[in-house]
């Protein structure tokens, strides 16, 4: 159970009182009450979630197959992540983390929720979107939620707009994957079609959002574009698929091992929307009122593509399944071009949203992360955090090969605990980025010592037994 026991509905008193406190006319002009409240604006936030995109599919972190120039001109204009993680190595005890700012060991979704699942995100989390809309932002998520199971599947449903959303776009009410990704769409058979002739998935998901922007232009707001993209079974569109196909080095069909021609497509209709993002915060003049963040929610499915120079992929706590990219842009305090190599995860997002919007945790609100605030201000900025975890026990191996096991990263170092077979591996990822030299018998101390720590956090966080579920 989880350790969280603030009453979301008391904050949400707090935030009215809030502003009805500041409505109370004072001894200013309404002209300068006005140029004060623009002053102190608080920023947009676009959040654009990819699905299973892996850290080494972009070109600003050195494909040379996929084609990605607006992703590549974001990180040219922002900051680049070298070392960046997701929480987990599957979907939603990710989006469990980046919606509570809590430890997917904490929330207690380790594992992605099938679509009669009894896990759902439960409502006593106060969600990053209810802090956001607390606090005047119009909210939006466009796309994958991915927190429940469905009704349709006889689940108890409990859909984003229970936690902080107030428009909800192409959103899914039943099974998600599966490669439907043009209309109809699988995941959800209500959602009418708006674009002429074959619409694909990401480009409506795309147009969404530029939408949303727009019809929020003159507010502030949070909109969090989450793909379903690049998820398999891989679709792209027909043209842009051939003209992978016809590249030096490609891939052969969708289950390609590397330069897979659907995932560089499916890529590269991810990319042109980040271009219709920026090109619309410009032309609303918003630029250096939103800042931008791009990330992926696991590492790439290594059946359909290669994460190299990163070991494995998806459903593994090896750097292939968790190193994600992470480009965040926001000019005027954002220095361009700059590259971060500190280390941050999922769960750092909740508290840099929160200082972003000047609000501190609620009393009794867990937290488990840290603003990464002052790396976009400075990338050496130190962050006063040194270790980094991860929980993902299984009762069974993944599909995709993926074990049940434990990790921690505390500086250079990895160590990864299996559970099933009570084995260590230790890394040195500096040396040793591809996890190639296991070092946990040759340097049994440094092996105990965070196998310890690990072992620590399980417990604060509420797990009782290495591998439970
Ligand atoms: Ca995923």
């Amino acid at each position: 159970m989880s350790s969280f026991d603030y009453r979301r509905r008391d904050f949400l008193k707090v935030m009215g009182l809030g502003a009805a406190a500041m409505a109370v006319p004072g001894c200013v002009s309404t002209a300068e009450q006005i140029s004060a409240k623009a002053a102190g604006r608080k920023p947009n936030i676009i959040f654009v979630l990819a699905d299973d995109l892996g850290w080494a599919e972009l070109g600003c972190y050195g494909n040379t197959f996929n084609e990605t120039p607006n992703l590549d001109k974001l990180a040219g204009t922002g900051m680049k992540f070298t070392d960046a993680y997701a929480a987990a190595p599957v979907c939603s005890p990710h989006r469990a983390a980046l919606m509570t700012g809590q430890y997917p060991a904490r929330v207690g979704i380790t594992d992605y929720l099938r679509p009669d699942d009894t896990k759902h995100l439960s409502t006593d989390y106060l969600t990053i979107a209810e802090i956001l809309k607390g606090a005047g932002y119009a909210t939006g998520l466009i796309g994958k939620w991915h927190l429940t199971g469905y009704a349709n599947h006889g689940a108890k449903e409990v859909g984003p707009k229970l936690h902080g959303f107030d428009e909800v776009i192409i959103s899914e009410n039943r099974s998600i994957g599966g490669g439907s990704y043009f209309h109809p769409y699988h995941f959800n058979r209500r959602l009418n079609k708006r674009l002429p002739g074959k619409e694909y998935l990401v480009d409506r998901c795309n147009l969404e959002a530029v939408e949303f922007i727009e019809r929020h232009k003159a507010g502030q707001f949070f909109l969090y574009l989450s793909h379903y993209a690049v998820h398999t079974r891989l679709v792209g569109k027909d043209e842009l698929v051939v003209k992978y196909e016809n590249k030096p080095g490609a891939g052969k069909g969708q289950r390609a091992g590397r330069n897979n021609p659907h995932l560089a497509a499916q890529l590269e209709s991810i990319d042109a929307g980040l271009g219709l993002i920026m090109d619309k915060v410009k032309e609303l003049g918003l630029a250096e009122k939103t800042v931008l963040v791009f990330t992926s929610d696991n590492g790439g499915e290594d059946r359909v593509t290669s994460n190299a120079p990163l070991r494995a992929g998806k459903s593994t706590l090896y750097e292939g399944g968790i190193r994600e990219p992470l480009i965040v842009r926001w000019p005027g305090v954002i220095k361009p071009g700059s590259v971060c190599n500190t280390p941050v995860t999922t769960v750092d997002f909740y508290p840099t949203i929160l200082e972003l919007v000047g609000h501190r945790p609620e009393t009794g609100q867990q937290l488990d992360g840290v603003s990464i605030l002052p790396l976009l201000k400075n990338p050496r900025a130190e962050l006063g955090r040194d270790v980094l975890y991860w929980h993902y026990p299984l009762q069974k191996q993944h599909f995709l090969g993926g074990r049940s096991s434990g990790a921690i990263r505390q500086g250079n170092w990895k160590l990864i605990e299996f559970f099933d077979d009570g084995k260590l591996e230790l890394y040195n990822l500096v040396d040793d980025i591809g996890e190639k030299h296991n070092l946990a018998e040759k340097m049994p101390e440094k092996a105990a010592q965070l196998q310890k720590r690990l072992a620590q956090w399980r417990s604060n966080v509420g797990v009782k037994n290495a591998g439970e579920t």
